[in-house]
């Protein structure tokens, strides 16, 4: 009621000067002053999460952390306002950082498979396996364990037999070589300005490098189990999964194709948990390169069908990805993901939409599509704030946005991420969820680097409520049942309350 009250007075102040001076002469200039700070903080995200007496404490400890920290040394910028490749030594040491990285963090729903593990690991432990190989075409490398279709078996050579060309002392300058195929850190790209095309051109140069690793089944078990480990350590407990089901092969040359894959991998993940009992699961979307036809995409919606119903509740949803103002829009593809070519009813679609700066091209338009096709949660939604009908529709809807701050940087559409529109929609309520994308490209381990620059970028005045909302949103708008949800949040008040007395302590 207080809020309202305060929102009609703001409301008066604009429409009538006289008004708001009478108004005004009722109380203190510094009381309204105060009630108007107060009545902003009540309205965002998280501005009404309950407290506790020990949160309280904790929200106060943080607080002070952050204060000191947003504080710009000598005029420069905090991390908070720095690219994260600049940033990332300096939110390491950081007290706040400290704190994020022991805060269980709940569920990472947009994350790529193929993207997801530390580029540091693949070098140091796939590639220093005897059957690792790389195969250069022009100036392309890439990844992979048997000739590849692209890239034929005389440009193809043992990494291990390269390296042991290299002298001694260059072995490390070598391995670094090796990173920057699938690290954007090390790309060309990285020391001048470059445009969002170049550098989607670098990113997808990523993925082609690594994928022919995932394609041989020993590397696609340690890679996904490294996956489950990074993230586990990181307190998150459970992850949905976006990737392709492309097909795997073992040493014997046995194939497996996407429903295998999919059994493959749920064998994991049964292990993981089986050893880590705070490790809650994972669930899949299947996520395809919108760089297809339209029998492309029927096949791919069939392929949803029978991955979903021979896996309810591990395969549990549909995405588009790519480069979308390049690619074709969703419009494009609007009549068949309306009436898919499947009996079991509409895929519960999780579209990539809006990761664009907004400015003349179809694809600009995504989010209204992603809206109209009864999306259930939006990847990115960086452009919706330049629809004012449509950012309604999606706080009515209670479509949470999959907000991936360092992706967005990386990926060029904001520097420095104080400008994100995720304020905004933080400061309007739209629900969000804080996510990573594709951290194993670019040094960023986990989501915590991720929560990092949403709590000290995005949202100056907020503290430990904030974030009691982003994580307890995660579960709610995951993919869970009921009955998972119930044993997740058992799982998560535990360590929730863990963390506060740590924190206080
Ligand atoms: C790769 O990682 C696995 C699992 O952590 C470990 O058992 C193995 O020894 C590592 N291999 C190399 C070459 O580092
Ligand atoms: C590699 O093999 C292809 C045929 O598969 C041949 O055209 C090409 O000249 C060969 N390249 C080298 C460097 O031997
Ligand atoms: C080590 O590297 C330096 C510079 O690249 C080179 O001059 C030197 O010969 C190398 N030493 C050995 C032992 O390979
Ligand atoms: C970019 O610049 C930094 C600092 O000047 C340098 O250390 C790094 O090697 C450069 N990276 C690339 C990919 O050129
Ligand atoms: C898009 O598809 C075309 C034709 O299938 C192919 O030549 C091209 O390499 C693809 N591009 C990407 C980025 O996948
Ligand atoms: C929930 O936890 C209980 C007790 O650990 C377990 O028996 C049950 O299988 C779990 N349910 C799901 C859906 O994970
Ligand atoms: C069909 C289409 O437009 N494909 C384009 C998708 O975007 C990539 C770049 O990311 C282009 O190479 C494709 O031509
Ligand atoms: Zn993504």
């Amino acid at each position: 009621m207080y809020v309202k009250r305060v929102i009609a007075f703001l409301l008066l102040l604009r429409c009538s000067k006289v008004q708001s001076m009478t108004l005004a002469g009722t109380k203190s200039y510094e009381e309204l002053r105060a009630a108007i700070v107060d009545a902003e903080n009540k309205y965002g995200l998280g501005g009404k999460v309950f407290l506790n007496s020990d949160e309280l404490r904790a929200d106060r400890v943080l607080r002070t952390m952050k204060q000191a920290e947003l504080q710009s040394p000598n005029r420069g910028l905090p991390a908070a306002g720095m690219h994260f490749f600049d940033a990332k030594p300096l939110i390491e040491s950081s007290a706040v950082f400290k704190v994020l990285k022991l805060m269980p963090k709940g569920a990472v729903l947009h994350l790529h498979n193929s993207a997801a593990v530390s580029s540091n690991w693949v070098i140091k432990n796939l590639t220093y396996r005897q059957e690792a190989k790389l195969c250069q075409l022009e100036e392309r490398y890439y990844f992979t364990v048997r000739s590849l279709h692209n890239c034929p078996d005389n440009q193809t050579r043992s990494i291990h037999s390269i390296r042991a060309e290299q002298q001694q002392n260059d072995t490390d300058a070598f391995d670094i070589w090796l990173e920057s195929l699938i690290n954007m850190k090390m790309k060309p790209t990285r020391n001048r300005s470059a445009s969002i095309d170049e550098l989607w051109l670098d990113f997808e140069s990523c993925f082609d490098a690594i994928k022919g690793f995932l394609q041989y089944k020993p590397f696609f078990e340690a890679y996904h189990w490294q996956l489950l480990h990074e993230f586990h350590s990181d307190n998150v407990y459970h992850i949905e999964l976006r990737m392709s089901f492309a097909r795997v092969f073992d040493a014997d040359g046995k194939e497996y194709g996407p429903v295998e894959v999919a059994q493959i991998l749920h064998r994991i993940v049964d292990e993981f948990r089986r050893q880590h009992s705070t490790f809650h699961g994972v669930k899949l979307i299947l996520a395809k390169h919108k760089n297809m036809s339209d029998g492309e995409l029927d096949s791919a919606l069939k392929l949803y069908e029978s991955l979903s119903t021979t896996f309810p509740g591990f395969v549990t949803g549909f995405d588009l990805v790519g480069q979308e103002d390049s690619n074709r829009s969703l419009k494009s593809f609007a009549s068949l993901l309306m009436q898919p070519p499947i009996s079991s009813g509409l895929p519960r679609y999780f579209f990539h939409a809006g990761e664009i700066v907004g400015y003349f091209s179809e694809a600009n338009e995504n989010v209204i599509d992603a809206v109209l096709l009864d999306a259930k949660r939006i990847g990115h939604g960086y452009a919706l704030m330049k629809h004012p009908i449509l950012w309604h529709a999606v706080r009515r809807k209670q479509i949470v946005l999959e907000v991936c701050p360092i992706s967005n940087q990386v990926l060029g559409l904001v520097r420095d991420l104080r400008n994100h529109p995720a304020s905004f929609y933080i400061a309007q309520n739209i629900p969000i969820t804080i996510t990573s994308d594709d951290p194993g490209f670019w040094d960023a381990t986990g989501v915590t680097f991720d929560f990092y620059y949403a709590f000290m970028a995005f949202a100056p005045q907020v503290g430990l409520g904030f974030l009691k909302q982003l994580i307890w949103d995660s579960i709610r708008y995951s993919s869970l049942s009921d009955e998972e949800r119930r044993n997740v949040t058992i799982i998560m008040e535990t360590q929730w309350d863990a963390f506060v007395r740590e924190l206080t302590d």
